[in-house]
């Protein structure tokens, strides 16, 4: 059975990965002040967080291999995962900016901190350019090059799309409930969050193997499309049913009026008096109001109708997974794994 890697094994490829990227802002003799804002920002926005993205493609590679890798096997894997996980902080330093978010990760938003305000939008946009230096540093001369750069292109496309609707469906100054249901829910959840946290390291995975093909590459979005969606409803419970010290982040969900998996929830069983209340509630920065929403989310039982979605849908997933054929390139494995890691996950 293959080997599933360490977060201390994971993190301790990046050093590596970050003297590349700074050995690039010396090659265009940044002045010294520029160069250790880059550094410092790398090191609070890359490292730190879960890497679960980053690990699944070390994961994935070692199950479809079926056996532990060798160091060079490693390092490139750990790299294509490095590149999840610049990308994610590309799309998190920018999310918290969107989202008027105050921590992550259980600190201060990188916006946050002293002195750098706006100045975080062109650090977010040298994280999005450092995955390009390294995979051209280091994939240039892979047979899939190409579809490696493209798979970015259009994962980060897709995100942002997702996000754009996110964003939309969120006016800060109009709040109208009509504005939410679950097909929009569905549309924003699958491009925001399931291409880049899921179909990625799989297809990078598939890639570096040089086994993707157009049947495999459509069969594992089939099954980790659903998956992300379902770890995205994950994210929204926790916004406001998880305990801020325990998930490291804030729940801003109510306040900033999302179209989260919660209030359509809500939606579908409420009274009009309850609809009333979230009229005048919800989407409003005031602590108040959001403790209102947070009430009446507890007398509808939203805690409950969550977990019981959840095993719903962990059921349909575990099906699907079944029907894999395997004589195409996947392994049950890689999407077990994925499974295993978010089921019942309480952060
Ligand atoms: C998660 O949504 C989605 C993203 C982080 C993608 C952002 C995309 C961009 C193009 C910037 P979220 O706001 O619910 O995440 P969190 O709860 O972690 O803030
Ligand atoms: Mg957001
Ligand atoms: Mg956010
Ligand atoms: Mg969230």
């Amino acid at each position: 059975m293959a080997q599933t890697t360490t977060l201390q094994e994971f993190e301790a490829v990046f050093p590596k990965l970050q003297e590349v990227l700074l050995e690039q802002a010396r090659s265009y003799n940044l002045p010294q002040q520029a160069y250790d804002w880059y550094k410092k920002s790398l090191e609070f926005n890359v490292v730190g967080g879960k890497c679960n993205r980053g690990m699944s493609v070390v994961d994935s590679v070692s199950i479809l291999l079926g056996r532990p890798l060798t160091d060079e096997e490693y390092f490139q894997a750990a790299t294509l995962g490095w590149l999840t996980e610049l990308l994610q902080a590309f799309f998190l330093v920018s999310d918290d900016i969107m989202d008027c978010s105050i921590t992550r990760r259980g600190k201060p938003c990188w916006y946050r901190h002293d002195g750098v305000g706006m100045i975080a939008i062109n650090d977010a946009f040298m994280l999005e350019s450092a995955i390009y230096t390294l995979l051209r540093k280091y994939f240039r001369t892979h047979p899939r090059y190409v579809d490696l750069m493209e798979l970015f292109h259009e994962v980060t496309y897709q995100t942002e799309i997702g996000q754009l609707c996110d964003l939309l469906t969120a006016p800060e100054d109009k709040v109208d409930l009509d504005n939410f249901s679950l097909d929009k829910y569905r549309f924003i959840v699958v491009y925001k969050t399931a291409y880049y946290s899921f179909y990625l390291p799989v297809a990078l995975a598939l890639y570096l193997l040089d086994l993707a093909t157009p049947e495999n590459l459509k069969q594992a979005e089939s099954i980790l499309i659903p998956l992300g969606e379902y770890f995205q409803v994950q994210d929204d419970y926790l916004d406001n049913f998880g305990k801020p010290e325990h998930i490291g982040k804030i729940g801003t969900d109510i306040m900033d009026n999302k179209c989260s998996w919660l209030i359509n929830q809500a939606l579908a069983i409420v009274t009009p008096e309850q609809r009333h209340l979230l009229e005048q509630n919800y989407g409003r920065k005031d602590p108040e109001r959001e403790a209102r929403v947070k009430k009446l989310y507890d007398e509808l039982s939203l805690e409950q109708r969550y977990l019981d979605y959840e095993e719903k849908v962990v059921a349909d997933i575990r099906a699907q997974i079944a029907q894999i054929d395997e004589s195409k390139g996947l392994k049950k494995g890689v999407f077990e794994a994925f499974l295993a890691k978010i089921y019942k996950r309480s952060k």
